[in-house]
């Protein structure tokens, strides 16, 4: 089953804990990814401390990002930037840099693959820094959060509906979860992906507590989580190799579009992951989506060896992302996605 996270993870949780605490009087800039993972996290952190939010719509934090939130925290004093569920990869690196440059502080609460000596750059909380194993990324953001605030002295059920939530959201065994938070995420996970309207944290609590708005919202999204698989499941093609590659074009989902496209690449892993040993690759235009079942990862095709391969084959196509074992993403230059997906078959075709 899973790992049991060691002392130095308790003795991060407790100094981020403090940190919030103390930060009372600082203006707190919170940025969360836009998924229910980021959500509760972003909730459970408000606990500790009152926050300005912000949905985070990329899971890459660039030097565009951070140019923009140092002009936007420019005249306070002192200000805390916090970031949930993203910004500690290896493309975020060049953001944190920029940030810590100016002298802001930054911490960073995450479990995607960390970028290279991250520590060095902000106050990172991953649960991936302590240990080589991919299940420590099941030790989602979300869950952190909570952790955290149970360290800030928070108790309630509520905290640890937050934390089940997250990892209903996220797919992760951290927690045991029931079919009440499975549709919870479901929503969260669906508002999300409006983002354009940039929703505040205000009103995914709003969601929440009103029953009436609550319950259209789960029906809307149970709907289009279903015509979505159905769709999934007819654009899936499969190619036999040294293992099974199922690979989806996910172009005709927008950016904006629910589920997005990283979850509707789990939507068709889900539906062939008990199969012996399984690659599902989404792709669009410029980036794509690895999930990899437990099989192909034993066999030596987890994602990181994808990875290393394409780069080493194509590194002019390839502009950052990555990834672990099981799941992974890449960013593609612009237009080159089906050239990248055509060298993952040769990958697993050739002898
Ligand atoms: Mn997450």
């Amino acid at each position: 089953m899973l790992l049991e996270l060691n002392e130095g993870f308790q003795k991060k949780v407790k100094e981020l804990a403090n940190k919030l605490l103390n930060a009372k009087n600082r203006l707190v800039y919170l940025r969360y990814h836009r998924d229910a993972d980021g959500i509760c996290g972003a909730l459970l952190i408000e606990k500790i401390v009152r926050v300005k939010s912000f949905q985070q719509n990329n899971s890459v934090y660039g030097i565009k990002n951070a140019l923009s939130d140092i002009n936007m925290v420019y005249y306070e004093e002192n200000p805390l930037m916090v970031f949930v569920d993203f910004g500690s990869g290896e493309g975020s690196l060049k953001g944190l840099e920029t940030l810590k440059a100016r002298g802001i502080e930054v911490i960073v609460i995450d479990h995607h693959f960390p970028g290279n000596n991250v520590e060095e750059k902000a106050l990172v909380l991953n649960s991936r820094l302590f240990g080589e194993e991919d299940e420590l990324g099941s030790y989602t953001a979300g869950w952190i959060c909570g952790e955290i605030a149970k360290a800030a002295g928070k108790e309630g059920e509520e905290i640890e509906m937050l934390q089940r939530t997250a990892c209903a959201g996220d797919k992760s065994e951290v927690m045991e979860f029931g079919e009440e938070d499975r549709q919870r995420a479901l929503v969260m996970d669906y508002l999300a992906s409006y983002s354009q309207f940039n929703n505040r944290l205000a009103f995914y609590k709003k969601v929440l507590k009103d029953k009436e708005l609550y319950e259209s919202l789960l029906r809307q999204a149970e709907d289009g989580l279903e015509e979505s698989k159905e769709q999934i499941k007819r654009r899936m093609k499969v190619v036999e190799g040294k293992v099974k590659l199922y690979t989806i074009n996910l172009e005709w989902i927008g950016h904006m579009q629910f589920p997005a496209r990283g979850k509707s690449t789990t939507v068709g892993f889900e539906t062939v992951k008990d199969e012996k040993e399984v690659v599902v690759v989404g792709h669009w235009k410029n980036g794509l989506s690895f999930r990899i079942n437990k099989g192909a990862v034993e066999k030596g095709f987890g994602a990181n060896y994808f990875i290393e391969e394409l780069k080493k084959r194509m590194p002019d196509f390839l502009e950052g992302g990555g990834g672990h074992g099981r799941a992974a993403a890449l960013r593609i230059r612009d237009g080159f996605g089906e050239h990248v997906v055509n060298e993952i078959k040769r990958i697993v075709q050739e002898e």
